[in-house]
């Protein structure tokens, strides 16, 4: 089946092939990601988009001297495949195997880590200037899709491209798809550029022509790049790229090898920055990828002979609900406005979407300006709900503070995929946003425990007239009862969910192991009582308080980088009020580059499921120097990875 993969251990073993051989190649390869894809689950449309195209990069670059470098990296599988990790490439997104990004630590052809969208122009330009200073000769190529080159960064990389002219390549892979179809006027206007086959005609025409004028020369191949330029302009005047100052290629047929392997052939003659424009099909050779390249962008295990989800779990995701609960909202309140960047399905917004266009809006790979933009739209009244992944909201800390926070307007942030995020790896972990969030004037921080909590947090949200942040994770919810009606949820107000001497106080997606694992330490008779923090800020003061006492143990729990997380706000709350004699322990998440795994798997691996949970809560009243009732005092703990430190526990 993979006879000629099976021969190719590196990109100079694609220079041996002819057209056919490279063309059944690209067959093999694609037959190898839906085989790989249809069991680990990954990026399967934007992967079979790019087979050709990668396979055309590799044969014309010399890898790993000439440097690619991916922008988002989600269709990086052929070029994995190709750069001396077919074997490994089973072991795709699962933990300790290959990573579906690309990772400097894995191979020496992936030159640069990628996982947020539009960041290849700016890293690109940053190595074809370091290149040019330490005297290098090898080129650099950034393969950037049409859907990130709608993120406002690759337009300051363009900027400076276009200022400084590097010998530098951007590979613009135009298949008019962004997870959901490209929106915006950018995205018409690649359009315009790629439906320029009349352009490639008259090209072709004058090509012809020169070629038909006896004793061509150097100067005439010359005259003839001038000539085109001329073409250019004078059809396609005002072609942004070109104004930059940037050489405009294009459009090539991304799938036919021939052209591509003479296109960056002739890339690579520029002496200045190129941009190569190649239209590409997402889902290319598999039918079901390519009928719904969307519902294929990122998939989960399938049947491969009918494009079927394998396993379709019956208790609906957080972003589901997430997605009701805007519609039932939204019914009885016409302020209320979705704004989504580039994730209309991922975060449950597709029905909104149909069901009232006129209030919402897909801004693109622009979360900076949907948070902007909402601001705007609150300021003037409407009440819009930003739904944005936890690690993407990284990307706009500045209007999160400076347009929402310090104007104290009503945003409200649905902070989806927050905590471990199964078999992406370390870029789309979202951890970190307890802490980005908490120091933030007026924010109020909000994470529930099951998904009917969701609701009541998201419709409570809305009206307590500040900014506010619900973070939810990224999985089934525990299939609790939806109440009908929405019940409020009273500003900074915990639940106490069992009564104890020492207080384990669990935030969010913690609460339910938090409980199991109280309940498993209780047969050993530690008294443990467990709340639902329900907020980080405000937080729940009295209830807090009331277990500040000599002799008695707060335990903190959140699915979170522990450093300025929830635990932290809970030590800063008792220096404030000068209670020093209670003891704090802080479960969570240290801030080092989290692996690809599953939610279970990560969350074994530091502790915070059920078993590490109880293992850790005994650790901390044994080495406190006490006798859990019923057992055998163990002495000192080993270091686990994520353990908090035996350092948080603090006695003053
Ligand atoms: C900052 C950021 N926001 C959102 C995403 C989620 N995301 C991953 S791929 C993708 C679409 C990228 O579209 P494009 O660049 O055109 O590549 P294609 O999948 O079409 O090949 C999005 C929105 C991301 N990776 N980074």
């Amino acid at each position: 089946m993979s006879e000629i993969l099976d021969g190719i251990g590196g990109p100079a073993d694609l220079r041996r092939l002819d057209e056919k051989g490279l063309e059944r190649l690209a067959a093999e390869i694609r037959a190898l990601i839906v085989d790989v894809v249809s069991k680990n689950g990954g990026h399967l449309s934007p992967n079979l988009g790019v087979v050709e195209l990668t396979l055309a990069l590799h044969y014309v670059f010399d890898a790993p001297r000439d440097k690619i470098i991916w922008d988002v990296g989600h269709q990086c599988y052929t070029h994995k495949i190709l750069t001396g990790r077919r074997e490994e490439f089973r072991s795709l997104r699962r933990s300790k195997g290959l990573c579906g990004y690309p990772d400097r630590r894995e191979s020496a052809y992936d030159v640069y880590n990628t996982g947020h969208a539009s960041t290849a122009l700016s890293a690109a330009l940053g190595l074809a200037v370091s290149r040019d200073r330490k005297k290098e000769g090898h080129h650099v190529v950034a393969v950037v899709g049409d859907g990130s080159l709608t993120g406002g960064v690759a337009w300051e990389a363009l900027n400076q491209i276009g200022h400084l002219r590097e010998r530098l390549i951007i590979v613009l892979n135009y298949n008019e798809m962004s997870i959901s179809p490209n929106v915006g006027a950018l995205s018409k206007y690649l359009t315009y550029l790629a439906s320029g086959q009349h352009y490639l005609r008259i090209k072709d025409h004058a090509k012809l022509l020169l070629k038909s004028i006896p004793g061509l020369g150097p100067r005439v191949i010359k005259y003839g790049r001038a000539f085109e330029d001329l073409i250019k302009k004078t059809f396609f005047p005002g072609l942004v790229f070109e104004e930059l100052g940037i050489k405009y290629i294009g459009p090539v047929q991304g799938h036919s090898l021939p052209s591509l392997i003479e296109v960056f052939n002739e890339a690579k003659t520029y002496d200045g920055p190129v941009l190569v424009q190649c239209v590409t099909q997402k889902g290319r050779g598999y039918p079901p990828a390519q009928a719904n390249p969307e519902k294929f962008h990122g998939s989960s295990p399938f049947d491969p002979a009918t494009g079927e989800p394998l396993r379709k779990g019956k208790i609906p995701s957080y972003s589901a609900v997430f997605g009701r609960t805007m519609l039932k909202i939204a019914a009885g309140d016409d302020k209320v406005v979705a704004v989504t960047a580039a994730m209309p399905d991922g975060t449950g917004l597709g029905a909104f979407a149909r069901t009232h266009p006129d209030r919402f809006f897909d801004v693109g790979i622009a979360e900076q300006h949907a948070v902007n933009f909402s601001a705007g739209l609150a300021s003037c009244g409407l009440k819009p709900v930003a739904a944005i992944y936890s690690t993407f909201l990284q990307r706009a800390y500045d209007q999160v503070y400076h347009d929402v926070c310090l104007q104290d307007l009503p945003v409200v942030f649905a902070l989806d995929r927050a905590g471990i995020v199964p078999d992406d790896g370390p870029t789309h972990h979202g951890v970190n946003d307890i802490a980005y969030l908490r120091h933030m004037p007026n924010m109020i921080l909000m994470a529930p425990r099951d998904e009917n909590a969701l609701q009541h947090m998201l419709h409570s949200a809305l009206g307590y007239g500040h900014p506010a942040a619900v973070r939810f994770p990224k999985c089934p919810g525990l299939g609790v009862k939806i109440d009908r009606e929405f019940k409020p949820v009273p500003l900074g107000r915990a639940e106490l969910l069992r009564n104890g001497r020492h207080l384990v106080l669990a935030y969010g997606s913690m609460v339910t192991p938090g409980l199991a694992a109280a309940r498993r330490l209780a047969r050993e008779g530690l008294s443990l009582a467990v709340a639902d923090a329900r907020f980080a800020k405000p937080l729940d003061e009295e209830l807090i308080l009331r277990f500040a006492r000599p002799g008695r143990t707060i335990i903190t729990l959140e699915e979170g980088v522990l450093a300025g997380g929830f635990g932290s706000a809970v030590r800063e709350l008792l220096d404030r009020k000068g209670r020093f004699e209670v003891k704090v322990f802080s479960i969570g998440l240290p801030d080092v580059p989290l692996p690809v795994g599953t939610r279970e798997e990560i969350q074994a691996l530091y502790g915070l499921d059920v078993k590490g949970l109880a293992r850790r809560i005994r650790g901390v009243f044994c080495e406190a120097g006490g006798r859990v009732p019923g057992r055998r005092a163990t002495g000192g703990r080993k270091h686990r990875p994520g353990a908090g430190g035996g350092r948080s526990v603090r006695k003053r």
